[in-house]
């Protein structure tokens, strides 16, 4: 019941939001970034918001769990070079298709917050995330009215050779908690947290939270991305909405 009533309202909120990404599309930066907080506001209030902690929560010894950390030469050349040559690409279902530098990133907004990250495995830990709001790197590339999904691509494979993936609905993606890290207790991620750019949702299962992400394709539908359930994992049969 829960479940579906979530589901209603997330149907209107993404109506919404479609709306409202094309009203921002004439306005300066901002005025982008001041209404879309709003809108979040208005359609999210304080529902749905992960609870936040304190420094004396953190985690220091953050845990890992995921694929082994990408070690193919595109990877390497990355790390060898501090990462100054990745760039970041924003494209599909956008009037504005964006590249972006890490330095590039860290100018747009920086948002830090301290949450607990869950995964399905049954464990859980605190960090202190920072980076940019998605939002921001969303509203910038003026989503089209088709776009209703997000997709994120990753550095790592599975043993099979299949590229780790995930996606959000453009709703959870707009989401002002959902970030896209760069900092992990108050430095740059290391390469087996995620570096340089993962995804931070922590109103979700800790699978969502993608982790080396080089590509954000914005889709009007999942079905054509690998196997069509939206994620590396919900390919696998996990649910798609892994909300906490
Ligand atoms: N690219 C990628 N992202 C990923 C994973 C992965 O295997 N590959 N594992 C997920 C899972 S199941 C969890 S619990 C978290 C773990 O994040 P951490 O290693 O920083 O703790 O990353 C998520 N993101
Ligand atoms: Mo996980």
């Amino acid at each position: 019941m829960k479940r579906a009533l979530f589901l209603a309202s997330s149907f209107s909120a993404l109506a919404g939001c479609a709306q409202a990404t094309n009203a921002l599309n004439e306005s300066p930066f901002h005025n982008v970034l001041e209404l879309t907080e709003r809108l979040n506001h208005l359609v999210i209030g304080t529902r749905g918001m992960a609870r936040l902690y304190t420094e004396a929560d953190i985690d220091w010894n953050f845990r890992t769990n995921s694929f082994s950390t990408p070690s193919d030469d595109r990877y390497t050349r990355l790390v060898n070079d501090g990462f100054r040559s990745y760039r970041l690409l924003v494209d599909g279902e956008v009037k504005a298709k964006s590249v972006y530098s890490i330095a590039e990133l860290r100018a747009l907004q920086y948002l830090a917050q301290i949450t607990r990250h869950d995964c399905v495995e049954g464990w859980s830990a605190i960090g202190k995330w920072g980076g940019v709001p998605l939002h921001t790197v969303l509203s910038l590339a003026q989503p089209t009215p088709a776009a209703r999904c997000v997709v994120f691509y990753c550095f790592d494979r599975a043993d099979d050779g299949t590229p780790y993936y995930e996606s959000l609905d453009l709703h959870e993606a707009m989401h002002p908690q959902t970030v896209l890290a760069l900092d992990l207790n108050n430095h740059p991620l290391d390469p087996d947290h995620g570096a340089p750019v993962r995804l931070r949702v922590p109103t979700q299962l800790g699978y969502k939270s993608a982790k080396w992400v080089h590509h954000i394709e914005l889709v009007a539908a999942l079905d054509h991305i690998y196997d069509g359930k939206g994620g590396y994992w919900e390919d696998q049969g996990y649910e798609w909405y892994a909300g906490i």
